[in-house]
């Protein structure tokens, strides 16, 4: 508990000017990080400063605004590229989002070297961001996709990917933490593995890159895919790290400005790393509220943030335990961020729509993960998610919230 003595959650708090709302005249409790969390001041200012005092398109100007828009732009690379570790500042990518990061993936690395007979592996908790685009790649390439199973406590099943993994299998991508468990998966014990018989690795990091420190160099994943509303940043944007030399060899994803060098009738040529996968304006001031994101966390500490982040998962885990006709959904030894959960009376958009009349916010749904609720034969589940900015006495809060919405439906 050291770190998270030190850990001054209450100017945390004060940063997020969210939070000081109330949901129908309570405090507001907010749980739904896993889907999007809330941003604090300094990245509202750095996106309002950057429109009211320096905007114009970057790469493209000679004038001063565009130039001043450039450097924010650069720099935000340059900030993300310390904050995954990443060798160099052309192997960060970005993009609109982790979804468009794994299609990126799926259609430049991977379409081109599928045929018949090959396999791309993923694992039964995916994301469907982490499904449906190898879905898409398979149809087109004629290549299979495998599925490595999950125990029920919500860990995968270790023997059975090293079955799957073959000389056939051309790609392994897998979630670092799922969004519906909380599992954490061994990424590098799966990297390794992969690496053994020459298979690159892309690892969709949405749910960790805003929970435990990444390094991608020392993790040695070919591909990290995350999202910027995930990581107290803006929408709309998100990072491919992708290591230089695969990059290097993929073609272009979409045609169109920043990402030649030349166009003539004749023909193209692209532009370099990273401008050859951005093609177009990009999201500027996303990019750019994404770089004052990551000063803001870096400046609290991934590790620090993990500390306090796993004192509520325990916390929250043995309230909850303690509350009858309530079953977690997810019970892996590594867990981060999050407790999945169902009631035996109350069906989960039920328990939403209650915990929000007491200002809690959670998500209820199947959390665009179809496979597990079907793994675990529920069609949703209600899911509390957390984040740096959460306490002790919310997850009490929380605790009330649900005995109250079993009273009510008893
Ligand atoms: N999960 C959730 O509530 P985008 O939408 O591109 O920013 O992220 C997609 C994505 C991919 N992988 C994982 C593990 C994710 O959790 C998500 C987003 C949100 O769980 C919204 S569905």
């Amino acid at each position: 508990m050291s770190n998270v003595a030190q850990y001054d959650v209450v100017s945390i708090r004060n940063d997020f000017p969210i939070l000081e709302r109330s949901i129908h005249g309570k405090p507001l409790v907010y749980l739904d990080n896993g889907a999007s969390v809330q941003r604090p001041v300094q990245v509202i200012r750095a996106i309002e400063q950057l429109y009211q005092e320096n905007y114009a398109n970057v790469h493209r100007g000679v004038h001063t605004l565009s130039q001043e828009s450039t450097r924010l732009f650069d720099d935000a690379r340059v900030k993300v590229r310390g904050f995954i570790h990443a060798a160099c500042v052309h192997e960060v990518i970005f993009t609109s989002g982790t979804t468009e990061s794994i299609n990126l993936v799926a259609q430049s690395y991977a379409r081109p070297r599928l045929q018949k007979g090959d396999e791309i592996l993923i694992t039964h908790m995916e994301h469907h961001s982490n499904i449906v685009p190898w879905q898409i790649v398979c149809e087109q390439t004629g290549a299979q996709l495998k599925v490595v199973p999950i125990s029920d406590k919500g860990e995968l099943e270790m023997d059975r990917f090293a079955e799957l993994l073959s000389e056939k299998t051309k790609l392994v991508s897998v979630v670092h933490i799922s969004n519906a468990l909380g599992t954490v998966n061994p990424v590098k014990q799966i990297i390794d593995a992969a690496h053994a018989i020459g298979v690159p690795v892309l690892v969709d990091g949405a749910q960790a890159a805003p929970h435990i420190p990444v390094d991608v160099q020392k993790l040695d994943a070919d591909f990290y895919a995350f999202s910027g509303h995930k990581v107290y940043g803006p929408t709309g944007v998100g990072v491919l790290y992708g290591k230089e030399a695969l990059l290097k060899e993929m073609p272009p994803y979409q045609g169109g400005g920043d990402m030649i060098l030349s166009v003539s009738f004749e023909g193209t040529t692209y532009n370099q790393l990273p401008y050859k996968f951005e093609a177009g304006t990009p999201n500027i001031a996303g990019v750019i509220g994404l770089g004052a994101a990551v000063d803001y966390v870096q400046k609290i500490g991934l590790g620090a943030i993990a500390a306090h982040e796993h004192g509520l998962l325990e916390y929250a885990t043995a309230k909850l335990r303690q509350i009858n006709g309530l079953r977690i959904i997810g019970e892996a030894d590594q867990k981060a961020g999050l407790i999945s959960f169902v009631l035996d009376a109350v069906h989960p958009h039920d328990i939403g729509t209650m915990l929000d009349a007491e200002g809690v916010a959670i998500r209820a749904g199947h959390h665009c993960a179809q496979p597990i609720m079907e793994r675990y034969g529920v069609p949703a589940t209600a899911r509390a998610s957390f984040a740096m900015y959460n306490t002790f006495q919310e997850i009490d809060v929380l605790a009330e919230a649900i005995q109250k919405t079993i009273k009510m439906f008893a």
